[in-house]
């Protein structure tokens, strides 16, 4: 179900250059569930915690948002443990799965669902901390695919199900922010070509395809799981240099909890 804005969200809008008229940066819905209120444990300074997490496609440029916020702010950045999903005690497992996903897939989305837990509840140093997808991204569209796709069985889907809603009842794994790096999956394809991650090469422009479908589903549309948290869409077809822009401009959108946002 697609919920209203809070009238606070709906109130922000882009600051423009003069002269330089860009559209306002999408806020898609919060569902105001209990995972959406800033009911989160406070730092040792009595500070409420806020977790950001940058989504997209596969090479849709969510480790370079990281690095850009890492490097000019003091916030905390935990990027994905994708060197541990290619060596687990000397096993690619990511490799693996792109051979042959049918056997695979369970075996990593397994091992992906543990690693994004352990980075969720690590203590948090900071305020504020920017992570590179999360456990529910791991979820919603990487296994959502194997399942829909034929490649993974109904029972290994429903095992990893029950699993992932174990976790979110009984360990605390909500988000505060999404932003959500919107591409088209053939700029994704160029860019994976280009960095040459040698487990990747043999991903066609469909399979990106497919992941893009159910973050629009997932994340604009809402209608495949529950969203529950505000989510901040950012056009990122764009060069580096562009995007930097683009950062600067939602600096301030990303970086500031929305719990203490004040309605413009
Ligand atoms: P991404 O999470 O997309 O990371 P990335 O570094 O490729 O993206 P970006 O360039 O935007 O920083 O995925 C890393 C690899 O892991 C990719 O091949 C997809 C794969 N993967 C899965 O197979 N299952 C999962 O659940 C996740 C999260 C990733
Ligand atoms: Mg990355």
């Amino acid at each position: 179900m697609r919920l209203l804005l809070p009238a606070c969200a709906r109130a922000l809008r882009l600051r423009l250059r003069p002269g330089a008229p860009r559209p306002a940066p999408r806020m898609a819905g919060c569902s105001g569930d209990a995972s959406c209120t800033p009911d989160k444990p406070l730092t040792n300074d009595g500070k409420k915690k806020t977790l950001i997490c940058i989504e997209g496609n596969i090479a849709s440029g969510k480790t370079t948002c990281l690095d850009y916020f890492a490097k000019t702010t003091s916030i905390e950045v935990l990027t994905e443990p994708v060197a541990k999903w290619r060596n687990v005690h000397g096993h690619n497992l990511l490799g693996l799965m792109y051979q042959d996903s049918s056997r695979w897939g369970i075996t990593l989305q397994t091992y992906v669902q543990l690693t994004m837990l352990d980075q969720h509840t690590r203590p948090m140093i900071s305020p504020i901390r920017m992570m590179e997808r999360s456990i529910h991204s791991a979820k919603n569209i990487f296994v959502e695919n194997l399942y829909r796709s034929g490649r993974m069985p109904e029972v290994d889907y429903f095992v990893l199900t029950e699993w992932f809603e174990w976790i979110k009842k009984n360990i605390d794994v909500s988000v505060d922010l999404i932003v959500y790096l919107q591409t088209s999956p053939e700029t994704c394809y160029e860019r994976l070509k280009r960095r040459c991650r040698k487990e990747e090469k043999i991903i066609p422009v469909e399979y990106l395809q497919a992941i893009h479908e159910l973050y629009e589903e997932w994340l604009i549309k809402q209608t495949l799981f529950n969203v529950s948290c505000p989510v901040l869409v950012i056009e990122a077809d764009h060069d580096m240099q562009k995007m930097i822009e683009k950062y600067e401009e939602n600096r301030d959108r990303i970086l500031t909890p929305y719990s203490l946002r004040q309605c413009l």
